[in-house]
């Protein structure tokens, strides 16, 4: 049986696993859900998928589901060259699959979350008064982002790995969301970089 991925297309935590998918070459069968008709958070997909009521969501086999965009994405990833062979850079990843989770995809995929596609006349008072927060929360993390890569071409080796894919995913829409990149040309370059990798595909396929 091919891996399914439960997911909802535009979302950038499920391209993650998309993109990881094609450059480890893993076929993926996919299952669509419409996340604002809240097609993941009936009971059967509580009891069925996930508790969490969120996709993406990774099945493997019949029986064993996995949560959560990174841990899917190492999953499909580990023993590819994606993942670095050696403790300290393999820990390094982590760091910067763990950062992209508290620091970037909090601020800079729900700015764009709200901004596409529900709308921000449709924000509630609790959204808006939000929003200015993450928006400056998601500019720090594109500033560290690219005083990073102004030191080095990717963000963990001095090549592609599981952490500029997983970062990639939502940097790469984050004018979606209004955040100008214009100011981070180190972030900008390696965005180019990653996308002139052979076996990228778009967040659109
Ligand atoms: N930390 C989770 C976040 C998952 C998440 O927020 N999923 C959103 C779409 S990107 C979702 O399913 N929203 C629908 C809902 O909450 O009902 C991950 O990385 O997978």
């Amino acid at each position: 049986m091919p891996l399914v991925l439960h997911e909802y297309a535009p979302s950038g935590n499920c391209y993650k696993i998309r993109l990881t998918a094609a450059h480890v070459g893993v076929p993926l069968e996919r299952r669509n859900y419409d996340i604002l008709r809240g097609e993941t958070r009936t009971a059967q997909f509580l009891s069925e998928v996930n508790a969490n009521g969120r996709i993406p969501v990774l099945q493997v086999g019949d029986e064993d589901f996995l949560p959560e965009s990174n841990a899917a994405a190492f999953y499909i990833a580990d023993g590819s060259d994606l993942i670095p062979a050696d403790r300290f850079e393999r820990a390094d990843l982590l760091r910067w699959l763990f950062w992209e989770q508290y620091n970037h995809e909090p601020n800079i995929a729900t700015v764009r979350f709200w901004r596409t596609l529900v709308g921000e006349a449709n924000l509630s008072d609790l959204q808006r008064a939000m929003l200015p927060g993450k928006i400056a929360a998601g500019e720090a993390a594109l500033a560290l982002m690219d005083a990073h890569l102004g030191r080095s071409d990717y963000l963990v080796l001095d090549r592609l790995t599981l952490a500029d894919i997983v970062l990639y995913a939502y940097t790469h829409v984050a004018e979606e969301g209004g955040f100008d990149l214009q100011p981070y040309p180190n972030v900008r370059a390696w965005l180019t970089r990653v996308a002139s990798h052979p076996a990228h595909i778009p967040i659109t396929v």
